[in-house]
């Protein structure tokens, strides 16, 4: 098949998905064009399959804003005809899956149209009247929808109230890539890097620092436990709130136990190093970085929130509690971290069970499948 695909190219979960769905699918031996404003993150271009094609968005003087959906769905359009696509498929309803429909109507071409939403599109910009029908234009106007979880799912419904029927297909972890292959050397190498003893607990949390990632609750939790642990927080990526949870960090004491170590490229090492993975978010849809620090070996706590819940078995592979509840978080994880054969239950079924649900070949076969539905060969998704 030859798939087009558009996403948000930064750092981020869903650009991150779409970047590994779309080198799946180029090993499977289908024809993938990414179409995006920038080369996503994380995409290793030297596939045969793979083609780029990026769109030039000029900031003319005469509009106030840059015209990236137009010109996105303009470029879109020329890639379906020269390439004679199959499918494209846009991760996000606003603007990608709207530039989408745009598209398949310049092209003048019967293309099929898979859209992904991930969250934002919904938790943040489905409480946006003024964006409401763009987003319900996105989600009827593409053949087939998916969302990464049943909650997003359900909010989807309930916010937008599309016709459309829409399946949830979950992430899915490169496993290849996030494993624990040399897990202990990796975090004894770590460990020295930072200047970190090798007995001390490591409790880690990466994001873009939104304030929907609540990173302060999880500063006050890692407060607790350092109360009792021989332990440190590492703080993986930047964002907005970066400066008032360190702010936090300072008024609580905490300068010399939190590691602030930014935006990192490699951050497979950091979940390497880690024991706990933390997770406290208001809105998460998914939390992608969950599955790969929890494949990289560490037991996660998280709130209740959105999708984290199908993607912890509280008491089972990880700890689950109320969204602001940091106290409670501080009590699970000193539980876990005092008990080490508690902790290695946890782990391995950890592993197994993202074996079972979220290995990348389950959920690479489910899309691969609807691109199939959409193209007239079975597919049995
Ligand atoms: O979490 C973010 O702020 C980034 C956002 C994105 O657009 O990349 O992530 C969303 O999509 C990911 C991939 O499906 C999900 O794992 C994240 O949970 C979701 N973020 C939110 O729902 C806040």
């Amino acid at each position: 098949m030859k798939i087009g695909i558009t996403c948000y190219p930064s750092v981020g979960g869903s650009g991150i998905i779409a970047t590994e769905l779309g080198i799946q699918m180029a090993r499977r031996g289908h024809e993938v064009h990414f179409i995006t404003s920038n080369v996503p993150f994380r995409l290793d271009a030297n596939h045969p399959n793979i083609n780029i094609h990026q769109t030039d968005i000029n900031d003319y003087s005469v509009f106030r804003y840059p015209p990236y959906d137009i010109t996105l769905a303009s470029k879109i359009s020329e890639v379906i005809v020269e390439y004679d696509l199959d499918v494209i498929h846009m991760h996000y309803a606003v603007p990608h899956a709207v530039c989408g429909i745009l598209a398949r109507q310049m092209a003048k071409k019967d293309v099929g149209i898979v859209t992904t939403l991930h969250g934002t599109d919904i938790t943040v910009l489905g409480y946006d009247m003024s964006l409401v029908s763009a987003i319900r234009f996105g989600i009827n106007g593409s053949d087939i929808v998916t969302a990464v979880s049943e909650s997003l799912k359900k909010q989807t419904l309930s916010l937008i109230e599309p016709e459309k029927e829409i399946q949830t297909v979950h992430n899915f972890v490169d496993e290849e890539y996030f494993n624990m292959t040399d897990r202990d050397a990796v975090k004894a190498e770590m460990k020295t890097r930072y200047g970190i003893r090798q007995q001390t607990k490591v409790l880690m949390h990466t994001s873009n620092f939104r304030k929907i990632k609540r990173i302060d609750d999880i500063v006050r939790a890692f407060h607790s436990v350092h109360g009792r642990i021989d332990s440190v927080l590492v703080l993986v990526g930047d964002g907005p709130e970066m400066n008032s949870v360190r702010m936090l960090v300072k008024t609580l004491g905490l300068q010399d136990a939190v590691i602030f170590a930014g935006q990192q490229t490699d951050v497979r090492r950091f979940y390497l190093m880690s024991d706990i993975f933390l997770l406290m978010s208001e809105k998460e849809s998914f939390g992608l970085a969950l599955l790969e620090a929890m494949n990289c070996g560490a037991v996660p706590v998280g709130t209740v929130a959105g999708g984290i819940s199908e993607v912890i078995q509280h008491e089972r592979t990880g700890y689950l509690v109320e969204i602001g509840d940091y106290a409670r978080a501080g009590e699970r994880i000193i539980d876990i971290l005092e008990d080490e054969s508690l902790y290695n239950e946890f782990q391995s079924r950890m592993l197994e069970d993202i074996r079972r649900r979220f290995h990348s070949d389950v959920i690479v076969s489910k899309y691969e499948s609807l691109y199939r539905q959409l193209i007239g060969e079975d597919g049995d998704a």
